[in-house]
């Protein structure tokens, strides 16, 4: 029976591999090898920690371990070993760790592609396991392929706004996140040692001036990279650097606007949220408008109140009195987790410390910020002690001088420095501030 098995086990080793891309002549491009490979590992081995440590900095941004309603994401306990309270400065804290990470994800893609396009031919290995040990680290490329093209899928679907998950986006790119990085660090650690190998191999200033005629396969590698039987160049390694630069150099130019705002903004042309919308004291982007969310003018009209629950009691105002009360101002910006972002607004209207103290917890540790938003996410919030008394951080009435408009949250709506923009409730109707 064991010797049966064994001698299959000799016939399949010997045959042949399927036609196709699984033979070793079937990939003919004479620029893959170790030395390109190298060159984009070595971008995507600086760019991918930022976009991680990013990643995992607008997780904690939104206090998710601090109440249910901010997030639901079960078990992050384990994974959110890491959370801590998000700071209030400096106030724009947050416009730049997301707007790196949804710009760097952008601008990487190139890299990304020519990556997988470089080591293609490892796809179709045969045999695709050949001991347990060759089976595991074919699994742990499995999942460092399939966690990087996940997380660039929902990341770019979520930026688009195709709304079209199963469940949340946060929870989705948060686990993949944490898949994709155990792959990445094993991955590191086992091909390091042959990147700066493959890196040192070749010189990147005399690549740059070598011409098409010049242009040769690097010596066959034990990886299988380099073609067996390579067709003849029809383009340069320094084209094909400059193709993929070239390609992410376009990308920030079309992307970035959209994070630094102002006139920049129509700059973004891959952005949904490329316009500046309309002229005045409240043109500046708006998300979700009152309308796609079912605020109507009639939740927001002359009876409109604002609760204000605490030990005390419950205190109820109309916008003239909130109005009557001595009236702070605080410059700041909008930023989404989509990346995109408004530079500062002059916002006015009553401290969060303030109201605190009106419900008689002036120390106050959290506030559930409830809207008028009949339902949906982004309706309720829960705040933290340290948003709650930064001195920054308003119950906003005005905005560049003028009422709030309706979409921008009329009659009232929190403004938090560094706060992300998910987190800085619109049409507020009802603060309870907790110890
Ligand atoms: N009640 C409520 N508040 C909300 C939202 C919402 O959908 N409902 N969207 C949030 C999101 S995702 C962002 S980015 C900001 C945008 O504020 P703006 O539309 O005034 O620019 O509002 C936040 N406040
Ligand atoms: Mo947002």
């Amino acid at each position: 029976m064991a010797a049966r098995a064994r001698a299959l086990v000799r016939r399949v080793e010997q045959a042949p591999p399927p036609p196709g891309p699984f033979r070793p002549g079937f990939w003919r491009s004479p620029l893959r090898g170790p030395w390109l490979t190298s060159v984009f590992g070595l971008a995507l081995l600086i760019g991918i920690p930022l976009l991680f440590v990013t990643g995992m900095l607008s997780y904690a941004s939104y206090n998710p371990g601090l109440n249910p309603i901010n997030d639901q994401t079960p078990d992050k306990g384990l994974l959110g070993f890491y959370l801590f309270a998000w700071p209030t400065r400096p106030y724009w804290l947050y416009r730049l760790t997301q707007g790196v990470h949804v710009t760097l994800g952008v601008v990487l893609v190139p890299v990304l592609l020519a990556k997988l396009w470089s080591v293609i031919p490892k796809l179709f290995e045969w045999l695709p396991v050949r001991s347990v040990a060759h089976g595991l680290e074919r699994l742990s490329l499995l999942m460092l392929v399939g966690g990087v093209i996940f997380e660039f899928v929902t990341g770019i679907i979520n930026i688009q706004l195709f709304y079209v998950f199963p469940g949340s986006f946060y929870t989705l790119h948060f686990y993949g996140a944490w898949v994709f990085i155990a792959a990445f660090l094993v991955h590191v650690c086992l091909r390091l040692g042959r990147m700066t190998r493959a890196l040192r191999s070749r010189s990147l200033a005399a690549e740059l001036r070598t011409d098409l005629a010049h242009t040769r396969p690097e010596p066959p590698d034990p990886d299988g990279l380099v073609p067996t039987a390579p067709a003849p160049p029809t383009m340069t390694r320094r084209g094909a650097l400059a193709l993929v630069g070239g390609g992410s150099l376009l990308l920030l130019v079309v992307t970035a606007g959209q994070s630094i705002g102002g006139r920049l903004r129509s700059t973004a042309l891959l952005a949904p949220h490329n316009r500046t919308p309309g002229s005045g004291p409240n043109a500046f982007q708006i998300n979700k408008t009152a309308a796609s969310v079912g605020v109507t003018p009639a939740h927001v009209g002359p009876d409109w109140r604002l609760e204000i629950h605490g030990p005390g009691g419950t205190l109820v105002f109309t916008r003239a009195q909130l109005l009557a009360m001595p009236q702070h101002g605080a410059a700041l910006p909008i930023a989404c987790v989509e990346g995109w972002s408004t530079t500062n607004q002059q916002w006015s209207g009553l401290r969060l410390a303030d109201l605190a103290a009106l419900a008689r917890l002036p120390d106050a540790g959290s506030v559930l910020v409830r809207s008028v938003q009949p339902h949906g996410p982004y309706s309720s919030v829960v705040l933290r002690g340290n948003q709650i008394h930064d001195p920054r951080s308003l119950l906003a009435l005005h905005v560049n001088g003028a009422d709030l408009s309706l979409d921008h949250g009329y009659p009232a709506r929190v403004i938090v420095p560094a706060n992300p923009g998910v987190n800085n409730t619109k049409w507020v109707h009802r603060l309870t501030f907790r110890t």
